[in-house]
């Protein structure tokens, strides 16, 4: 792997996280143990991220280097997982360039006023790489603690984003952003432009502070027919992902709902895919074309349900994964907020010895 452009000190170069089972996987090198993490392993299911989160404001907390630390080390401490995954939200680079958006508890992302006209969109100012530094901080006092832990560091894909500054906040099916792109192509290109640029400086300040891998989260691109995303969103992912390709760190690219899109999502530069759990492993597997490192896809669902059951899913995500070069098991999305943490624990010492 070519690091030129990473610091000597950082732990993809200085020894600490190239051979870590995580890192290994992502480069389709299966490691005797299988890796596991969980998408938003950090947040609400932890009393210690409750404790640490009351009489602060969410995008307060992902803009202070001690807090996004600490809450970034608390899973890793508690459940053993492989990789860390550095605490902040898809949104904070687009704070940080001046959009009027806040994190509203229980709901999620919502701007001021929405983002669809070609005046809005011109309105929209370039983030000043200064206004990063809180971010270089809070993955740099992290990775100091993770040892040969790798950090993963993440940023929202174009679309994704889009989704939100088009709506003005979270919706269900992201129509007017589906609209935009169609009904005027100029304006969606200088937008798309914007966030991939945006999202990409916001992923390159993670990898150059100690980040040892990146996912980019196109968490709605399931909402969109292949077409559409090959021709209106796929451009714009490379372009993101473009803004971090020299530093040669892997690559992971994750959708909800995306069984028809893993191929395109894959050729956008991804080293390995995130596969939901709408689609049993290997079937996804099998439509990557059976070369591609995989993650995921345990039913967050069932995280609710008796042990045996959950037990079982698990063993069979595990099984089915073996049909990919690598596997890193995850969930299928998020930890919901009202999981037992301990179900967590108690999964990470299964896959580890299945
Ligand atoms: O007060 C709180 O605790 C708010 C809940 C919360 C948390 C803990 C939000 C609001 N964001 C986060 C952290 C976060 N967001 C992480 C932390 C690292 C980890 O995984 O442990 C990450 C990776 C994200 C990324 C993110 N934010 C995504 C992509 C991942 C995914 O879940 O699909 C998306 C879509 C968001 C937007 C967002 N931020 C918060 C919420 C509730 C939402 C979703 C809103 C919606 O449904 O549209």
């Amino acid at each position: 792997m070519n690091h030129v452009n990473l610091p000597a000190e950082h732990p993809l170069v200085d020894g600490r996280t190239a051979a870590s089972p995580v890192i290994r996987a992502y480069r389709g090198d299966r490691p005797p143990v299988t890796p596991v993490w969980f998408m938003r392993q950090a947040g609400r299911s932890l009393p210690e991220y409750r404790a640490l989160r009351v009489g602060t404001a969410m995008l307060d907390a992902c803009l202070d280097p001690e807090l996004s630390s600490e809450i970034t080390l608390q899973p890793w401490r508690r459940h053993a997982v492989d990789a860390a995954i550095f605490f902040s939200d898809i949104v904070v680079p687009l704070k940080l360039a001046g959009v009027d958006v806040d994190i509203v508890a229980g709901r999620g992302p919502v701007l001021g006023a929405p983002i669809r006209s070609a005046a809005d969109v011109a309105a929209l100012r370039p983030l000043h790489p200064d206004a990063l530094a809180p971010i270089g901080a809070g993955v740099a006092r992290t990775v100091a603690q993770l040892g040969s832990t790798p950090l993963i560091g993440f940023a929202g894909a174009p679309f994704t984003l889009a989704a939100y500054l088009v709506e003005g906040g979270p919706s269900k099916d992201h129509l007017r952003a589906r609209t935009l792109m169609h009904a005027d192509p100029a304006t969606w290109h200088a937008l798309m432009t914007w966030a991939a640029d945006v999202t990409g400086a916001f992923l390159r300040a993670q990898i150059l502070a100690g980040a040892s891998a990146a996912q980019l989260f196109d968490s709605w691109a399931g909402s969109l027919s292949l077409a559409d995303y090959t021709a209106h969103v796929a451009p714009y992912s490379k372009l993101a992902i473009s803004h971090v390709t020299d530093l040669g760190m892997p690559i992971v690219h994750f959708g909800v709902g995306t069984g028809e899109l893993l191929g395109a999502m894959r050729d956008v530069g991804a080293d390995a895919v995130g596969i939901d759990d709408r689609i049993p492993l290997d079937e996804g597997i099998r439509r990557l074309g059976g070369n591609v490192p995989v993650q995921g896809n345990i039913n967050p669902a069932l995280l609710a349900a008796p042990w045996e059951v959950l037990e079982a899913h698990v063993l069979d995500v595990v099984e089915r994964g073996r049909a990919a070069p690598a596997h890193v098991v995850n969930l299928g999305h998020g930890v919901p907020p009202e999981t037992d943490p301990d179900v967590l624990s108690r999964i990470v010492a299964l896959v580890h010895s299945a």
